[in-house]
């Protein structure tokens, strides 16, 4: 389909762009790893009321997401970025890492709207630490000492457990800065997201938005495809099936997107 040209290009990513890379999405399997609700996994009263079953789903996630790899809709992305002339910009919900593993010169950084895996905040003073560790095994067992479960980047080293000062007893990772509680920096349910002043901005100057495998479900990512058609621009949705805001989409393409978004950017 060749559409524009267009001065300002705004894409959202949702986790089927992932899906093709072996990343669960949320709502095409009925939960995650512990069979629960995204809502009762990823809220902060969760959190409050099971912290190790939190850490457990999110170190299931980590696992995942270290071993699969970007596809040929993640690298499609990156090589539009790089022809001159238009202004581009990628808003994720994914907190996967694998927008930033298909650019590794960060031609088009992502804006993470609701964090990444591969972060985690103490929740004492809220410094944030790149911290991909799975802090339990694929059993749900804690991860003994010696064989941590993080991608080669990490030192993983016997003294990667004592800087983090795991406490043993509960199991639970202790931020090195203030020996507290420390979180996934992920926007949970209830929480506001990350960047939402300059994604409105950036919604409302698009002369196209193009929204790819989400479904529409997740607020407020959900309602940016009026707010960019409501501010003038042409609207398109690669999505492997339909999404409740057809109303506001110009052009549906209906698809993987490891086959749809080459053909669509190329
Ligand atoms: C907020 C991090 C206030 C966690 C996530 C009632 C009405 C409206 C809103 C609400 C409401 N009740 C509560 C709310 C608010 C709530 C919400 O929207 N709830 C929903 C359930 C109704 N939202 C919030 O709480 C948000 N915060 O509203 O704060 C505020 C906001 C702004 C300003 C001021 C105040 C916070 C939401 C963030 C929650 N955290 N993620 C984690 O990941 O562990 S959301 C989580 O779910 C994901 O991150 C993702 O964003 C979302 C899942 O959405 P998708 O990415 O779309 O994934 P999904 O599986 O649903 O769909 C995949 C699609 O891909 C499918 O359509 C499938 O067909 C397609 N597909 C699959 N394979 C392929 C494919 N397509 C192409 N190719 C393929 N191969």
């Amino acid at each position: 389909m060749k559409l524009g040209p267009f001065k300002k290009i705004v894409i959202l990513t949702g986790a089927g762009i992932s899906a093709e890379s072996g990343i669960n999405t949320f709502r095409d399997s009925n939960g995650l790893w512990e069979q629960h609700r995204m809502e009762d996994v990823a809220t902060p009263e969760a959190f409050k009321r099971d912290p190790q079953l939190v850490w457990r789903f999110y170190s299931m996630r980590r696992i995942q997401a270290a071993q699969a790899h970007p596809n040929r809709a993640h690298e499609a992305l990156v090589k539009f970025a790089k022809t001159p002339g238009q202004e581009i910009h990628l808003i994720t919900q994914n907190v996967d890492d694998l927008h930033h593993r298909a650019d590794p010169t960060d031609h088009l950084p992502p804006l993470c709207m609701h964090g990444s895996l591969n972060q985690s905040r103490c929740m004492n003073c809220g410094t944030i630490y790149f911290d991909d560790h799975a802090y339990f095994d694929l059993k749900g067992d804690y991860a003994p000492q010696g064989t941590i479960l993080c991608s080669s980047s990490q030192k993983a080293s016997v003294d990667y457990l004592h800087h983090y000062k795991l406490d043993y007893r509960d199991f639970l990772p202790l931020s090195p800065c203030c020996k507290a509680a420390i979180r996934p920096h992920i926007v949970w349910f209830g929480e506001i997201p990350f960047h939402m002043t300059k994604i409105n901005n950036l919604l409302t100057d698009a002369d196209l938005f193009v929204s790819i495998g989400t479904s529409g479900q997740v607020y407020p990512a959900a309602g940016f495809l009026q707010i960019a058609k409501m501010s003038g621009a042409t609207t398109v949705c690669i999505n492997k099936e339909e999404i409740p805001q057809s109303q506001w989409i110009d052009h549906f393409i209906q698809g993987h997107a490891s086959v749809e978004v080459p053909k669509f950017f190329e």
